[in-house]
């Protein structure tokens, strides 16, 4: 009778979730988490922000200024953003929008990438579009210059309000490498891949720029796929404890977790420890989390998988929090704020963060929050 009875109502449940998916059981109920992520938190909860939305969009730049305390530009602060033809600086947009981020702390992103910059002008500078090229050492040198030229009007430009830098972002090719014309495709024409021309040396001199042109700015090196590339990982790692045994200043490491929900959990686990192993403050600086990492097309986000990602988001957080210890926790940030703004959004085949594109929150901001209680 007992079991009958069981069954009847599981039954019942059942009948009522088919027809309103919103009564599945949450975890992670988005109504009741009011709590504003950065009142949760001990330490940053940033996310990138755009131009136009930051800028022109008020519930937008209201909802990042009730939720977060940092921003990150999420495209002016690059070299493309700042350089202009001739290797001019204009700083018009980035200003904007440090201007408008009141008490918001800035995070800098990113000095040296071997993307979005004014590639065409570095390579013509340096001579290596030059007919002839020039020497490889006459290269360096040149490069060297605009390396310094560059950091320093950037970060001397932010002095005082941008709190720390992605020095360098995306050093390593997949195979551990520093990246070079070989590892690395040159194609576009905003690439320079530094590092072919300057080598490992690129890392001591990037940072001391960066140090000698804001000396109260946090360093920091960034890079992407560290969670599921241990080989990566371990390059990285040991290029950051080279760096800090020449007394260079790198205060620590962003890794950017653009993941999804497949990604092993023992890998992010593994990736902290070893991160928290450095000494060096940690950062998780461009997390978002995929629910249709293979594009289905068709794709629906059912309230199941909305519970799925509101898993990993509590996830990645309770890891972030239990393996970093929180001298070292220089904070978490998304990349975006509605699904919409998201690179990955791809025209709606992929819904990776906190915020649904009528600005509420999703079950994946009631993780994250939990995760900080
Ligand atoms: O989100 C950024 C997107 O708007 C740009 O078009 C793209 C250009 O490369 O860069 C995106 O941000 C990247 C970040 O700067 C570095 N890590 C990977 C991010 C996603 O591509």
């Amino acid at each position: 009778m007992k079991q009958h009875l069981l069954f009847l109502t599981w039954a019942l449940v059942l009948i009522a979730c088919e027809k309103d998916p919103s009564v599945l059981p949450s975890e992670h109920d988005p109504s009741a988490a009011s709590e504003a992520l950065k009142d949760a938190a001990s330490f940053p909860v940033g996310a990138a922000v755009n131009y136009n939305n930051f800028l022109a969009n008020p519930p937008y730049s209201n909802l990042v200024k009730r939720d977060f305390n940092s921003i990150t530009l999420e495209n002016e602060m690059k070299n493309a953003s700042l350089v202009k033809g001739g290797g001019v600086f204009d700083f018009s947009r980035a200003d904007a929008m440090v201007n408008a981020a009141g008490s918001l702390q800035i995070f800098g992103h990113t000095l040296v990438w071997h993307t979005q910059q004014a590639a065409s002008y570095y390579k013509a500078a340096a001579g290596i579009t030059s007919s002839p090229a020039a020497s490889q050492e006459e290269i360096a040198a040149k490069l060297d210059a605009e390396l310094r030229r560059t950091i320093g009007a950037i970060a001397g430009h932010y002095k005082g309000k941008v709190q720390a830098w992605d020095v360098i972002n995306e050093l390593f090719a997949d195979n551990g490498a520093i990246r070079n014309n070989s590892n690395t495709s040159t194609s576009g024409s905003d690439v320079l891949v530094w590092s072919h021309y300057l080598g490992r040396d690129l890392g001591a001199k990037a940072f001391q720029y960066a140090a000698e042109a804001d000396p109260s700015a946090k360093l920091f090196l960034n890079d992407y796929g560290l969670e599921s590339n241990p080989v990566k990982l371990d390059s990285l790692i040991a290029f950051v404890n080279e760096l800090k045994a020449k007394g260079v200043k790198i205060d620590g490491i962003g890794t950017q977790m653009h993941i999804s929900l497949n990604t092993s959990r023992t890998g992010i686990e593994s990736m902290f420890k070893k991160l928290a192993a450095t000494g060096l403050l940690v950062r998780v600086s461009e997390l978002d989390i995929l629910v249709n990492p293979s594009s289905a097309t068709g794709f629906v986000l059912t309230p199941a998988i909305a519970e799925s990602q509101a898993e990993m988001y509590q996830f990645v957080v309770q890891s972030y929090i239990s393996n970093v210890p929180s001298s070292q926790r220089h904070g978490i940030t998304v990349w975006g704020v509605m699904d919409a703004s998201s690179w990955r959004y791809q025209n709606g085949k992929d819904f990776p963060l906190l915020y649904d594109n009528e600005f509420n929150k999703k079950p994946a901001y009631a993780g994250f929050l939990k995760a900080l209680n």
